[in-house]
């Protein structure tokens, strides 16, 4: 069978993703604004509990802050109409404002409402605030997931409010700046049981210097990246703009992997191991793959990246 980015997706087919997270995110969408609002807040509460989320660094909150203040000087029930209206993907012009940021924006900009809404600043979640039964079963449901896949499912959620970019028309995509890669002299070098394969660990290496330029050149000018939980990312100009607005200062820790041949003189390569970000930073590892398609020239054609199960599908290297 020739090699297509269709078929590439199939490798290793064992692999078993953490399927609880876009389940539990479905659900979460079908609660009520309120219900979701408060949800998070209460997620958000309990998760703070165990873990510390990173403040958000200034060239990130720069693009937000026109939209922060315009809120900011709103009365409560006008806030509290603004964070519905986000979760009810409002046609709003704030819910298109928030719709060209970057996740991270996103993120962003929710983190300092939570801040503000703690201070008395934004209208808060009333504290005896009943969440409806189906609201309590998903946060039920929630607490039995791993942290990295709790904090999948609440970026998720953060990154599907606003209005529906597809029905946006043209518009100018926002994201944070790119930071310059790291110097030579700073940069670590990933050791893989089991792979050596050059594209491989320059993938690694280079995604960990947010040196996106040299790691572009990793990949096939047809070569696909596929997001978890998402479509692929096709062709090297989109790859590379996926790189630049959502893939600075991550850490990927990948542990071990395997090799080997597959149709047409592709190799087929899966690597596990865990992945940081910046965030959560060291106090979240996320327990990932990464399935690899090269080429008989040595780029990269695929790589789908996968949230895991469960730890033990780190050491599941089966084919
Ligand atoms: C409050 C109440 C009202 C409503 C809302 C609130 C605020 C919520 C806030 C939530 C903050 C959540 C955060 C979540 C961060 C999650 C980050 C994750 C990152 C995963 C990254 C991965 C990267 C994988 C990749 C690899 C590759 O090799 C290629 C690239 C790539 C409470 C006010 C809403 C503030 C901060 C899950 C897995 C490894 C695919 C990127
Ligand atoms: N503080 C995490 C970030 O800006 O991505
Ligand atoms: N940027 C992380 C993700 O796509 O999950």
């Amino acid at each position: 069978m020739p090699v297509s980015i269709d078929s590439a997706r199939s490798i290793f087919p064992s692999t078993l993703s953490a399927d609880a997270v876009p389940a539990l995110t479905a659900r979460f969408n079908q609660l009520s604004a309120e219900d979701q609002l408060a949800w998070t807040w209460f997620t958000y509460l309990e998760m703070g509990k165990t873990i510390t989320v990173a403040a958000p660094g200034a060239a990130s909150m720069q693009f937000a802050e026109g939209t922060l203040a315009q809120i900011r000087q709103m009365s409560f029930p006008e806030q509290t109409q603004v964070m519905c209206d986000l979760a009810n993907n409002a046609d709003t012009p704030i819910c298109r404002t928030y719709s060209t940021w970057s996740p991270n924006i996103k993120l962003g900009f929710w983190f300092q409402l939570g801040q503000w809404m703690d201070q008395g600043i934004v209208a808060p979640i009333p504290p005896n605030y009943q969440l409806s039964a189906n609201a309590a079963a998903v946060l039920q449901s929630l607490r039995e997931l791993d942290q990295g896949q709790q904090i999948t499912v609440l970026r998720n959620s953060v990154v599907d409010m606003g209005f529906d970019p597809g029905k946006m028309g043209s518009y100018t995509r926002i994201s944070e700046p790119v930071v310059a890669p790291k110097e030579m002299s700073q940069r670590s070098q990933v050791t893989i049981e089991g792979i050596d394969n050059p594209a491989v660990s320059s993938y690694m290496n280079n995604m960990n210097a947010n040196d996106f330029d040299e790691l572009i050149k990793l990949f096939a000018p047809d070569g696909a990246l596929q997001p978890p939980f998402q479509r692929p990312i096709v062709g090297k100009d989109a790859v590379y703009r996926f790189f630049c607005e959502e893939c600075q200062n991550l850490n990927l820790l990948p542990e071990r992997g395997i090799s080997e041949p597959a149709d047409d003189g592709y190799t087929q390569i899966k690597v596990t191991g865990k992945v940081q970000t910046p965030w959560f930073g060291a106090e979240v590892g996320m327990n990932m793959a990464w399935r690899f398609l090269i080429s008989p020239e040595n780029k990269i054609f695929f790589v789908a990246i996968d949230l895991l199960a469960s730890p033990k599908e780190l050491l599941n290297l089966m084919r």
